[in-house]
């Protein structure tokens, strides 16, 4: 048998490339035993079973990617980096963040990322490194799409809930492409089996023909920008015709009359115009909408990154509360999580500081909106770039490519060297880490331990600790120990603490809570690094050490139980609290292709409970956003006129995957990086497809390749996410393929409330260019 058969064999792990992370079975293998060799969808694993989509089979070019860290890195002065040993790096990074808290406060330190769509682990142990420093303000992906909604849902409910479209009758997306993007689990079987059932129904808002679209019922192909216009005119339709749920609004809502008068009067055609929809369609879909049973509405980028992102999170939630879509089977619902991705994110703004800013959880410089603890990343560059004494001096970056994913790469870089320190944890030499201080190469997600707390579901919460299923990269460590060694570096976790409590652990798991609860007690401040105290006592006792930084978790199962004993008895941890903490935990550690946590059975009335709205009344006017409702700008829409065409910087599409997947080695025609144009706009512009274009917009250019296609709309381009990377392919060849988005969007684009980013509306220019 050859040496490379030997090494072959499947192992349960999951897809990281988006946030449904799919359950897989890889056979790993090749000449270093590393490789991603063969991978197939997992039938075990209880959300996805067996479901995947294309680009899994492209995960060995995350793991063997040529742009790989295998040591850690210091910036020379002549910008060029040299090798460092981890102790070296230990010291000096732990140095580097002190010395910005000694002169400038911890709070001028910020936090970046936090684990992207596969990889939440680390973040439970960078928030231990982020009290340890006083670490006050945060940021990541989340707050350049999601903060509008979770504001909106919040305040309405009083908690995030989610869509069912497996049982909705009707479902809506809106600024949505599930087919290409998923977002909830076997997102295409789903969708298939919605649009053969001819009883039920799609509809989806988008000025694309996407995927998703052309197997839709209902197709409103919109102008782009005027989402709040076409969801107003389906809200007027249903209060004008009178379609609205009576019974529900009454018993579980306020604030219908206050809206009600608003949209009895509002003039439904011309708005569809604005929208340049046509009437009888958008009366129509409305109809189906309001007449069924159970409706679901899904929004993402389309409208997450456009013109009045935050009103259309609240006018679509307007639209399917007044027809009762909530708290039942098919409608939305709050799950539960384990930790939800937001509390792990959110920090400790609002505590104990004295100074103005802080306790109305606003940004130092620029005032805005904190939203679930996070700063809008996209204002991050201005929030550095200025002598305000509040600006930030130093970054620590974890799982996350600032300097390509916010708005105004440039701006980004030069932020990045404004300031007095920064770290970069990432397993890739990233356009970020280019730009670092420091950069600590960290073991990839199918090295270590790993997991991701989107629990969203409804009325059962699955979890997937992964198990590591080949070695480390030499040289890289995980998350977990690099920030558990920053930590004790910076004296925030003493050895006599860690002592004790080994040795408790050591005698058994009741014995160690005994010490642990004791300790705690003695010394409340470990409560800051308790992921990392955990990590280096109870830890050791995991599969011999080799489970440690799964230690968190016995905490939070514990927690788990006692705060949902029901939900946790009926997935079949029973017992007394310990026992059945214990009998969660054990079964987190031995599932690796994950467990069902949390069954709330079948009463779907339980999402009334999961309100932390203490009346359990819907919100329907909220003082905040009605306003603006009421008087949507047409001027917003209007682009100058030397930049006529409006560009998506930024669409997913089958072959994306964020910077995840930075080689590109498998698109050999080079496919993926195109401007995709509408044949109208590219026979003014005598563009065909495969020729080379020069797009500009105020911010920057770019080049790239055109592909004529009726999917656009007439003055509508795009061009796709993830591109204009700085890569080594497999060849070891250096290459740059596409126009990276931010390259051509601006800052100053944005919400006016959550600060949110208009990358899907970006005004530009395009000229082909003569073949030299
Ligand atoms: N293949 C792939 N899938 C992914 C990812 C990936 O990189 N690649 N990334 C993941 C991540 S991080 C995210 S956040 C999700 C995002 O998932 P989506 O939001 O579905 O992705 P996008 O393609 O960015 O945008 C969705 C749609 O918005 C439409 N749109 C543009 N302008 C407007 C408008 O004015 N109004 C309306 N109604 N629609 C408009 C676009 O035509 C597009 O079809 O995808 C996840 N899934
Ligand atoms: N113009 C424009 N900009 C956009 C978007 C758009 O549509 N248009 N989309 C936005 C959206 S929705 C998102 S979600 C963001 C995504 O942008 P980011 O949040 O910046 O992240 P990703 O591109 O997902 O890259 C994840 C990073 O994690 C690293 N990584 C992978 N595995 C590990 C690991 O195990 N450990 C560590 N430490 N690092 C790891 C990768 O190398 C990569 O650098 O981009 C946003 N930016
Ligand atoms: S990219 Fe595809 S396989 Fe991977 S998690 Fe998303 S849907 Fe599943
Ligand atoms: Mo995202």
């Amino acid at each position: 048998m050859s040496q490379e058969k030997q090494n072959v064999e499947f192992k349960k792990s999951s897809c990281i490339l988006c946030s449904v992370n799919c359950g897989l079975d890889i056979q790993t293998g090749g000449e270093s035993g590393r490789e991603l060799l063969k991978i197939k969808g997992d039938r075990d694993n209880p959300s996805s079973q067996g479901y995947l989509c294309n680009k899994a089979a492209r995960l060995n070019y995350y793991q063997m990617g040529q742009d790989r860290i295998d040591t850690p890195m210091r910036r020379k002065s002549d910008g060029s980096y040299e090798a460092v040993s981890w102790e070296t790096a230990i010291k000096e990074v732990a140095a580097g963040l002190n010395k910005v808290k000694n002169s400038h406060g911890g709070d001028k330190i910020l936090f970046i990322g936090g684990g992207g769509q596969g990889n939440h682990l680390g973040g439970l142990y960078s928030d231990g490194l982020q009290k340890a420093l006083g670490v006050r303000y945060r940021t990541n992906a989340l707050a350049q799409e999601k903060t509008g909604e979770f504001w909106v849902s919040g305040k309405m409910f009083g908690g995030g809930p989610h869509g069912d479209f497996e049982h909705a009758e009707v479902s809506v997306f809106l600024g949505k492409n599930p087919w290409q993007t998923h977002g909830f689990p076997k997102t295409r079987t789903i969708l298939k089996d919605i649009s053969r059932d001819p009883k039920r129904a799609m509809i989806v808002l988008d000025p694309c023909v996407t995927d998703t679209a052309k197997i839709s019922d209902y197709h409103l192909q919109l102008q782009p920008g005027t989402d709040a216009w076409a969801l107003s005119a389906m809200i007027a339709i249903v209060i004008q015709e009178e379609l609205e749920d009576k019974t529900f609004l009454s018993d579980h809502t306020e604030g219908f009359d206050q809206i009600h008068a608003y949209f009895a009067q509002l003039d439904i055609a011309e708005y569809c115009k604005i929208s340049q929809l046509d009437l009888d369609l958008v009366t129509r879909a409305t109809r189906r909408l309001a007449q069924a049973k159970s409706v679901s509405i899904f929004e993402d980028l389309g409208t997450q990154q456009n013109i009045n992102s935050t009103l259309v999170s609240y006018l679509q939630r307007i639209l399917f509360v007044i027809t009762g879509n909530f708290a039942k089977k098919g409608t939305a619902n709050i799950g539960v999580s384990l930790l939800s991705v937001t509390d792990a994110s959110k920090g400790d703004v609002s505590a104990k500081s004295t100074k103005k800013n802080i306790n109305k959880k606003v940004s130092p410089v620029l005032g805005s909106k904190v939203i679930v603890g996070l700063l809008p990343c996209n204002e991050i560059a201005d929030e550095i770039l200025t002598d305000h004494p509040d600006r930030f001096r130093a970054a620590i970056i974890e799982s996350s490519n600032p300097v390509h994913s916010y708005a105004d790469s440039a701006r980004m870089r030069e932020a990045m060297q404004a300031l007095e320190f920064s770290v970069v944890i990432d397993v890739a030499m990233t356009e970020t880490a280019n730009i670092a201080d420091y950069v600590l190469p960290a073991a990839s997600a199918y090295e270590k331990h790993e997991c991701v707390f989107f629990q969203v579901d409804f009325p059962k919460n699955t979890f997937q600790l992964r198990h590591p299923i080949v070695d480390k990269l030499a040289g890289t460590k995980i998350e977990a120990e690099i920030h558990t060694l920053l930590i004790e570096e910076l004296g925030a976790l003493k050895p006599l603490h860690v002592a004790i409590l080994r040795t408790a652990a050591k005698l058994g798991r009741r014995s160690f809570a005994l010490a642990f609860t004791a300790l705690l007690k003695f010394k409340p401040e470990l409560m800051k690094v308790l992921p990392s105290l955990l990590y280096r006592s109870l830890g050791q006792t995991l599969n011999q050490g080799k489970s440690a930084s799964a230690a968190p978790f016995w905490a939070l199962c514990h927690q788990f139980v006692r705060k949902n004993r029901t939900y946790a008895n009926n997935a079949g941890f029973t017992g007394s609290l310990w026992q059945a903490g214990e009998k969660m935990f054990e079964t987190l550690l031995n599932s690796p292709s994950g467990f069902i946590f949390s069954d709330s059975g079948t009463d779907y009335s339980d999402t009334w409970k999961r309100m932390s709205r203490a009346d359990k009344q819907i919100q329907l006017h909220l003082p905040e956003l009605f306003p603006q409702v009421c008087n949507l700008d047409t001027s917003l829409l209007a682009c100058p006129k030397e930049f006529p065409l409006i560009l998506t910087a930024g669409q997913r599409r089958g072959e994306t995957t964020n910077t995840i997947i930075r080689d590109a080695s498998w698109d050999k025609k080079n496919k993926s990086s195109s401007l995709y144009i509408h044949p109208v706009d590219a026979d003014k512009l005598k563009i065909e497809s495969g020729d080379q274009v020069k797009i500009s917009t105020q911010t920057g250019s770019g080049q790239t390749h055109a592909f004529v296609t009726e999917q656009q709309r007439p003055g509508f381009i795009s061009l796709p996410n993830g591109l204009g990377l700085d890569y080594k392919n497999s060849q070891g060849k250096k290459v740059h393929i596409g126009i990276a988005p931010n390259e051509l969007t601006s800052s100053d684009r944005k919400d006016f409330f959550a600060g949110t980013p208009w990358h899907k509306y970006v005004p530009a220019k395009i000229e082909k260019l003569s073949i030299a």
